[in-house]
């Protein structure tokens, strides 16, 4: 029997799942080879935490309108075109991803990288036309498309993937483990929460909070990342595991149980960092609980 709190987060995932159904362009649009692998690995499923996360953040400063299902939609159309990327043969080389096949594996190399790149792209007029919806002040929709290109690029994912595939140049450290994170993990979940706050004409104070909880909960996201890498199963996780065995990861430099606490104590600061924010941000501390226990 779900909790209350994972029946609130299935509705919300079907919610998103719904819209982005409807924004995604027909399979059949011309040429449809590459509308086809782009919904087939938007459309696969996976848990739509960021957008959830998007839409939270905004709820909780008070804005619900429905032209958030745009940025919602737009945020992860950015995390499933850094799948697919991700899962390259020069990168991961994955075969499993969201329980079918990795997009270049049913689609060939180029079409799954055209297909990101064209997601990534519709993911800006997604968000700058959620912004013009919103009505939101000139300076405001800068700001979150702003937020959304330092997320991707070179100081965001980007670098993180950068440094995470040369193990030999950076080295195993803590540092080099705590920047990869940060970018590869955290940059999205920050941008997904400052976004919808951004959107929702969130004050400064409401802004440093809303980031502060997203830091916190895209690491502690990230080193459960590492365990279920570890421990996990890949018919329960629907991709590859142990795709980690040999890097340097919160396990293999701490080991589980440290993990385990440290993920504890991040909760608690994502958590902690709400404390401006009354029974409206019961879901944001109910999905950094989810967070730590989640087995997929
Ligand atoms: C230009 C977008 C772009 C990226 C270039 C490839 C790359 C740089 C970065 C890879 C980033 C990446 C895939 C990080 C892993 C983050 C992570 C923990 C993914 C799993 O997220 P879940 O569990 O997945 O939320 P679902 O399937 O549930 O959505």
């Amino acid at each position: 029997m779900p909790s209350a709190l994972e029946k609130r987060l299935l509705d919300e995932r079907r919610a998103v799942d719904e819209s982005l159904v409807r924004l995604m362009p027909p399979e059949e649009l011309y040429p449809p080879r590459i509308h086809r692998a782009m919904s087939d690995a938007v459309l696969a499923g996976g848990k739509r935490l960021r957008p959830i996360l998007l839409l939270e953040a905004a709820s909780v400063v008070g804005e619900r309108d429905p032209a958030l299902r745009k940025a919602a939609a737009a945020i992860e159309l950015v995390h499933t075109a850094s799948l697919i990327l991700d899962d390259l043969p020069s990168m991961d080389d994955a075969e499993l991803r969201r329980g079918k096949p990795t997009v270049h594996k049913v689609y060939g190399e180029a079409t799954a990288i055209l297909a990101a790149i064209s997601l990534l792209s519709y993911s800006f007029e997604l968000l700058a036309e959620s912004a013009a919806e919103l009505r939101v002040r000139k300076a405001q929709a800068t700001e979150a498309i702003s937020e959304l290109g330092r997320a991707i690029g070179s100081k965001g994912l980007s670098a993180g993937q950068q440094v995470d595939l040369e193990p030999e140049t950076y080295g195993p450290s803590f540092e080099s483990l705590e920047f990869v994170h940060s970018r590869k993990t955290g940059a999205l979940f920050i941008a997904a929460a400052r976004i919808g706050a951004i959107l929702a004409r969130a004050s400064a104070l409401q802004l440093d909070a809303l980031s502060s909880y997203a830091k916190n909960l895209g690491l502690a996201f990230q080193i459960t990342d590492d365990i279920l890498d570890a421990e996990g199963d890949v018919a329960t996780l629907g991709k590859d595991v142990h795709k980690d065995a040999g890097k340097t990861t919160f396990v293999s430099l701490f080991g589980a149980e440290a993990s385990r606490r440290a993920i504890l104590g991040l909760v608690d600061t994502a958590k902690r960092s709400l404390s401006l924010f009354g029974a409206e941000a019961e879901l944001l501390r109910g999905l950094a609980d989810y967070v730590a226990v989640r087995k997929t």
